[in-house]
């Protein structure tokens, strides 16, 4: 693996990832990395990033050259990487171990339309992997932790690529909370019991198809609890990474 797509919905923490899990890898693995800014929406990123899709368009200034607004701008601009400037960025990648790729705030404007895959096609030679972050900060009912498994989980299979899933911000969960987000994550058993206790209807019959899905591909083992801000779980991140890619022929 010489490439990580890190992806999520608005403002999960891909970018502090980008930040963080890049410098721990270059002082904890000793890795040459550079940082690619695939977001043309940003207006400031924590790190200097080593390419940055701004040099080539911004939404800033789509909206000014194409009177648009923040959103039409955003898809405009992502259309504009995928037909004309995401080869060109990619020229530049050149000598590192790894490439660690920030992507853009929107989250479908990458994974569900033709940016993701194209950006994967094009740097399959890396063996890019998936790092899919959701916002685990707030305390979640352990159904709705499984549907954002599961999301993360149908994206990597339409981008067709191996995935990490990490629950994020667990620094702001209470003690208490992360120990059962733990339990719900390691223990399909436990979480099934759950489900089968406090939810019910159509509601609960998804929940349980989804967890025999989920358990019979062995998902649970792609799964990472950390904090992109203290760092905590970065070890098992990068364990998980390197174990993804090597059982992704099982999936893929
Ligand atoms: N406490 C805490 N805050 C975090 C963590 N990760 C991100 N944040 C904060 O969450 C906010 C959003 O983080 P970003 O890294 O910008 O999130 P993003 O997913 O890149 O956001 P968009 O690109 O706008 O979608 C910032 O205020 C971060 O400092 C974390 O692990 N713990
Ligand atoms: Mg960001």
């Amino acid at each position: 693996m010489n490439a990580l797509i890190i992806m999520g919905l608005a403002g999960v923490g891909k970018t502090l990832l980008t930040k963080n899990f890049g410098e721990w890898l270059k002082e904890e693995g000793s890795l040459k990395i550079s940082r690619v800014n695939l977001d043309p929406g940003v207006k400031w990123l924590p790190y200097k990033p080593d390419i940055d899709i701004r040099s080539y368009v911004s939404v800033e200034e789509v909206m000014v050259r194409d009177h648009l607004g923040t959103n039409s701008a955003l898809l405009k601009a992502v259309s504009e990487i995928e037909k004309k400037w995401l080869k060109k960025v990619l020229s530049q990648l050149n000598g590192r171990d790894l490439y660690v790729f920030d992507t853009p705030g929107l989250f479908e404007l990458f994974a569900f339309r033709p940016l993701g895959e194209k950006l994967i096609q094009r740097i399959s030679n890396l063996n890019p992997v998936g790092v899919h972050v959701v916002d685990a900060s707030k305390k979640m009912r352990p159904g709705n932790v499984l549907i954002q498994v599961f999301i993360a989980f149908l994206s990597s299979l339409h981008l067709e690529i191996p995935t990490v899933i990490c629950l994020n911000k667990i620094d702001l969960l209470p003690v208490k909370e992360k120990d059962q987000l733990i339990n719900v994550v390691n223990n399909f058993d436990l979480a099934l019991e759950n489900i089968k206790g406090k939810e019910s209807g159509l509601r609960r019959e998804f929940l349980e198809g989804m967890l025999e899905v989920l358990q019979s591909i062995g998902l649970k083992t792609r799964i990472a609890l950390i904090s992109s801000k203290t760092g905590e779980g970065f070890f098992e991140l990068f364990d998980l990474i390197n174990e993804v890619e090597c059982a992704c022929g099982d999936i893929f």
